[in-house]
């Protein structure tokens, strides 16, 4: 762990590590409390943070506001120059930082190469952004659509995608002029730290103001203030649904603009047709894959009566062989699936799995808690756990996400059947419908199917690519990341309407002579 740490640059000493980097003084701080950050595999103390006090987060938005103020006037493809740089210096980092979230977090590397990849579609975007010029009624008038810079965006993350999230946010709010402020989740200071450090050596260079990427280790009370502010213009939180339904309202009562990433109740639909071996794989990936904590995770899976005893026994069996060998550190090339993020989250699968054993639930895999050998003994394991469910209804532990490694099953007869169990649940980030029959699909994507931000046909729900929109319906919050339009969503728009006569033009046809 120290070698990765002083890789990139993050004390070793065990002295607490600054979390929270000062624009006017260039230099790290934190005077609120400490936090830990624990490997969730080993239980090991990788760091202690020191945290913002109220009085930091303060001074970050004043600076962010303050450099707002001049990297607004800077032309986009200049700002897009600059985020090149940035990409340039993750990418040479990508190995170290893609240690620290498999350290910190507990999980493998790959999501560094997600905040890469945005980082390359934003520098693209930085030359094109802009809206359309759109006709007049009016003869010599021009009607345009303007964006310009928003302000500050706040940018609150949680532990499941400490780079990856805090990457889509940024690289958007710096090509379109915006400064941003980031509160990472309180058991990832690290990795937010070490990507900050990486983030303002390129603004240094670039004699370029350090209030554009604004870090405020901290916990509640640290987010709450980006919250309430009146100086963040946007306000970016991914988290669970019951925060984010507060933190909506809250920024909505100050007239704020939110973007709100929550909950994913992801369900895969399997019929008769579909390539089985292909929706075995994408199954088994989706659900037990970063042990169940993506918010794009499976977690019911819907199976045709005639295939369903084939695909459980294939699927039981598939799950029994990865618990007994592929169940390890994340560092370790081997391992399919990790630890769970913290002590509590091994008391929710816990209870989580009594209570759909007590409301009907039959458990065909998995079911307990893993007691590991060595250094790994700290650590937090659980087995990938399989649910029968006959009674929909009474299991009622199947509306909820439990961020877990916890897949419920059940069958249908009919798409239809399967489409309405597919939205029965609150949430609707992501689904997946296997088929080989183009009427199924297009009825899966169309007005009567699939009510989810992200569909995949013949794909698991999750490892979406950043090139479209990342975001769900009803409440997932309704937010759009990443890819598609998400940009527009950090530009101050404006429609404009330009007379270029010397006559007063009036629109609907009215006079006023
Ligand atoms: C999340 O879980 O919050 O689609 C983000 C995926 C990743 C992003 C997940 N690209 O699984």
């Amino acid at each position: 762990a120290s070698a990765v740490l002083s890789s990139l640059d993050l004390p070793t000493s065990g002295e607490p590590v600054a979390g929270v980097y000062h624009a006017h003084t260039k230099g790290w701080h934190g005077s609120g409390d400490l936090q830990e950050s624990k490997s969730p595999a080993t239980g090991e103390v990788l760091a202690r943070v020191r945290t913002a006090s109220q009085d930091e987060v303060d001074a970050a938005l004043t600076s962010a506001r303050r450099a707002y103020e001049s990297w607004r006037t800077v032309p986009a493809p200049k700002r897009g120059e600059v985020l090149r740089q940035v990409r340039t210096a993750l990418n040479e980092r990508i190995d170290d930082l893609g240690k620290l979230v498999s350290l910190e977090m507990g999980k493998g590397r790959g999501e560094v190469q997600e905040f890469v990849d945005e980082m390359d579609l934003a520098v693209g975007l930085s030359r094109s952004i802009g809206g359309t010029l759109v006709p007049s009624e009016r003869s010599h008038h021009q009607m345009m659509e303007v964006a310009n810079p928003l302000g500050v965006v706040g940018v609150i993350t949680a532990f499941n995608f400490p780079n990856a999230v805090f990457g889509w946010n940024f690289s958007l709010s710096f090509i379109t002029g915006n400064a941003t402020v980031w509160k990472p989740a309180p058991t990832t200071p690290l990795t937010a730290i070490a990507t900050t450090k990486i983030v303002q050596s390129v603004l240094e260079a670039n004699k370029l103001d350090a209030g554009l990427a604004a870090l405020v280790c901290g916990g509640g009370e640290t987010g709450e203030a980006l919250v309430n502010d009146k100086r963040v213009d946007l306000l970016s939180f991914t988290g669970s649904e019951a925060r984010g339904r507060e933190v909506g309202m809250k920024v909505a009562g100050r007239f704020g603009q939110s973007l709100l990433e929550l909950g994913g109740n992801n369900a895969a639909t399997v019929l008769p047709d579909a390539n089985m071996q292909l929706a075995l794989r994408a199954t088994t990936f989706a659900a037990l894959g970063t042990s169940g904590q993506r918010c794009t995770s499976t977690r019911r899976l819907f199976l045709h009566s005639s295939i369903a005893p084939h695909f459980l026994s294939s699927l039981t069996s598939a799950y029994k062989k990865i618990t007994a060998e592929r169940i390890g550190h994340p560092l370790d090339s081997k391992t399919l699936v990790g630890p769970l993020h913290t002590a509590d989250a091994v008391k929710r699968f816990e209870s989580a799995v009594e209570t759909a054993k007590s409301q009907g639930g039959e458990i065909l895999a998995g079911g307990n808690v893993v007691k590991m050998d060595g250094e790994l003994s700290g650590g937090n394991w659980v087995e990938p756990t399989i649910v029968l469910v006959k009674d929909v209804e009474r299991c009622q532990i199947m509306q909820q996400e439990t961020f877990a490694p916890i897949l419920y099953v059940t069958t249908f007869e009919t798409l239809e059947e399967a489409i309405a169990l597919n939205n029965s649940v609150a949430q609707g980030l992501s689904s997946s419908l296997f088929t080989q029959n183009l009427a199924s699909a297009m009825q899966f994507i169309g007005a009567t199917g699939s009510d989810t931000g992200i569909i995949n046909i013949n794909g698991s729900t999750s490892g979406a690519e950043i090139g479209a929109p990342f975001g769900g319906n009803k409440s997932t919050g309704w937010g759009r990341e990443s890819g598609g339009d998400a940009w527009k969503a950090y530009c101050r728009w404006s429609s404009c309407t330009l007379n270029f006569s010397n006559e007063l033009g009036l629109a609907q046809g009215v006079s006023f002579d």
